[in-house]
């Protein structure tokens, strides 16, 4: 069985990988490299809202940001995401304000992704839905004869999902331009990958689809950035999809509300702290001299303006007007969502008893 593609070892040292390149300019090093800190830091920032009260909810990415990064900087602006519910690190390439995220965890509104102007569906909470509307969008690019790839980012519990399957065959048989790109975790909340499938990985289940799949070092930024990079361009020749699997892990909880004591061992953190994707870059890159001084402060500094930002325009917000709840469901609203959307106004009053 081949190893999944690795470019930079856990190290920090070149991997002995010939297929693909790895010689981006230092600028587009350095870029990376920014965008995975910032990451990181804003990542830490929605816990600490999270946690100070101001978000309900939040599902942290940390661990898995050159999953995330490589990947979506392979593609072009005009290139469809799809993604999951996890994907910080995707919405930061793709110059989706951090506030807008955090307005979809705070439950103030769906979080203006924006599918029009940032080419981003909104996040998919039922699991694996969105993998089916990913393809009927690369379908339809297909049909109106644009280039745009469109990519389903989706978890390893994810693809247990009959959407998934429907999804993976339907894009096969079609040809559609579109990237399965399934961060393996390890996790589906409580649940190991080792109950999750029973090939040995889940990049080779691309072949019972007839397309191609490759399993890739998750934690490896610039083998994310090769790889998807191949797929998109694959998908954008009119060749059709690939099923990517990185390879990475959820270094915290499944989401605020978990605590992932109670099922899994420090010993796992521990092995896979060492293969943290940020050290293993930072030290690919300093030994290749492009880290400068400069760099970092411009690295800090943006982390630090980005965080003031996010924080400003998170905290002390009004909560919106639970009405709005009824507002966008139908163009007119129904009898039966009148009548809940009247028991709410009620409840809300204190009538209720
Ligand atoms: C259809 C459906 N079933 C169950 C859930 C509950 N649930 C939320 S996240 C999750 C696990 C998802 O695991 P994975 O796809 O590996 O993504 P990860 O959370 O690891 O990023 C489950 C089972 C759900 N949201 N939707
Ligand atoms: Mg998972």
């Amino acid at each position: 069985m081949d190893q999944p593609i690795q470019l930079i070892g856990p190290d920090g040292t070149a991997a002995a990988e010939s297929r693909y390149r790895r010689d981006l300019p230092p600028e587009t090093l350095a870029w990376l490299y920014e965008n995975l800190v910032v990451a990181r830091d804003l990542d830490i920032e929605f816990v600490n809202l999270q946690r100070q009260g101001e978000l309900a909810l939040y599902a942290s990415c940390r661990g898995q940001e050159a999953a995330q990064i490589g990947a979506a900087a392979a593609l072009r602006k005009t290139d469809w995401l799809f993604p999951q519910f996890r994907e910080l690190g995707v919405f930061l390439v793709r110059g989706i304000p951090p506030a807008n995220v955090a307005a979809l965890w705070r439950g103030a509104w769906h979080g203006g992704l924006d599918f029009t102007s940032k080419c981003c569906a909104p996040v998919a909470i039922p699991i694996a839905t969105h993998t089916v509307h990913a393809v009927g969008a690369a379908m339809a690019a297909q049909r109106l004869g644009e280039d745009s790839v469109t990519v389903a980012f989706l978890g390893d519990g994810a693809t247990s999902e009959g959407d998934t399957h429907e999804a993976m065959n339907l894009a096969a048989v079609e040809k559609a331009p579109c990237v399965f790109y399934v961060q393996n975790n390890q996790w589906a909340i409580s649940v190991p990958a080792s109950r999750q499938y029973a090939v040995p990985t889940l990049a080779q289940r691309a072949a019972g689809y007839g397309m191609p799949g490759i399993q890739v070092d998750g934690n490896d930024i610039l083998a994310c950035f090769a790889v998807m990079s191949e797929a998109a361009d694959r998908a954008r020749a009119g060749d059709g999809p690939t099923l990517i699997e990185a390879v990475t892990y959820r270094m915290e909880p499944h989401t605020t509300s978990d605590d992932a004591t109670r099922y899994r061992s420090a010993d796992e953190i521990a092995y896979w702290s060492a293969r943290d994707p940020i050290t293993r870059y930072r030290t690919y890159l300093q030994e290749r001299g492009v880290l400068t001084e400069r760099i970092e402060q411009r690295v800090q500094s943006r982390s630090a303006r980005l965080r003031t930002e996010l924080r400003d325009a998170v905290v002390g917000t009004p909560d919106p007007d639970a009405d709005e709840l009824f507002d966008h469901v139908y163009a007119e609203i129904t009898p039966e969502l009148s009548a809940q959307r009247e028991q709410l106004r009620t409840e809300l009053a204190g009538g209720l008893r």
